[in-house]
């Protein structure tokens, strides 16, 4: 089922309080939602763009954390059709050229019963004609790029069907989302600052490995990002 809101605080959060009546590929998207969030409690704008959120209930017996990085991959096969450059920046966002276009957000509860579930929240700038002051060099949509105005609806059947083929082949084992995520890395061969054992670090990115972990070369050899922030070394943005 499609759930429609004209209006939500978040549409991850609808899911997560509301998830015993959802089911598994259910999705929750909202006209307006007013308080968006992104990963660590940072806040999502959204502005006549896509705020949606699928709910995943069946078949969690895998690496939860993989499932950002299908919907990563789902995304850039939607939204590539609509921009002339997009790439996947590790571990859950889609650029055109420096600019944030798509969010991912992840979120799991398990119930005192101990089901669990997992909802994948999706932000896409479609029609959004600004941005706040702090976002406005790093964000951008499909209307500041292609002066359109788009339907939401209709990009949001398209990136439903495109989960649900991706994920579907995920769960059989196929490892074609990896390709995508590895093949469209806004991070390979840059120089990027990052936290690894609380030390504040410098390397290379060389790749992304089976479990959609960073590789990052420096002095100490191939380190393994799970999660987190990198940062670009400042040199790229002379
Ligand atoms: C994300 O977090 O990028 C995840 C965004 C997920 C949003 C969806 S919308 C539907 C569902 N319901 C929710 O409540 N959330 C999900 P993160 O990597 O932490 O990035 C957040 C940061 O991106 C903010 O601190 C801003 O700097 C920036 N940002 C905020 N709004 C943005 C926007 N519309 N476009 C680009 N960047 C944005």
């Amino acid at each position: 089922m499609i759930y429609k809101f004209d209006e939500l605080d978040s549409t991850n959060k609808y899911c997560l309080e509301n998830y015993e009546s959802l089911k598994d590929l259910d999705v929750v998207y909202a006209l307006k939602q007013k308080a968006g969030r992104g990963r660590l409690g940072r806040s999502w704008e959204s502005d006549d763009s896509i705020a949606m959120s699928i709910m995943l209930k069946d078949n969690l017996n895998y690496n939860l954390g993989l499932v950002s990085f299908v919907a990563a991959a789902s995304l850039y096969n939607v939204i590539k059709k609509y921009v002339p450059y997009l790439s996947i920046k590790w571990p859950n966002d889609l650029l055109v050229k420096n600019q944030k276009i798509c969010g991912i957000l992840c979120q799991s509860k398990i119930s005192n019963e101990g089901s669990k579930c997992l909802v994948v929240g999706i932000g896409v700038n479609t029609n959004n004609d600004k941005f706040s002051d702090e976002l406005k060099n790093k964000a951008t949509s499909l209307y500041i790029i292609n002066k359109v105005k788009y339907n939401n609806k209709t990009i949001i059947n398209e990136i439903i069907n495109e989960f649900k083929q991706v994920y579907t082949s995920f769960l059989k084992g196929d490892n074609k989302y990896l390709s995508i995520c590895r093949e469209n890395n806004y991070l390979l061969d840059k120089e990027i600052e990052f936290e690894y054992q609380n030390k504040q670090l410098t390397g290379k990115v060389i790749g992304i490995n089976d479990k959609c972990e960073l590789l990052v070369k420096n002095e100490n050899g191939v380190l393994e990002l799970s999660t987190g922030e990198v940062l670009l070394k400042k040199s790229y943005f002379f």
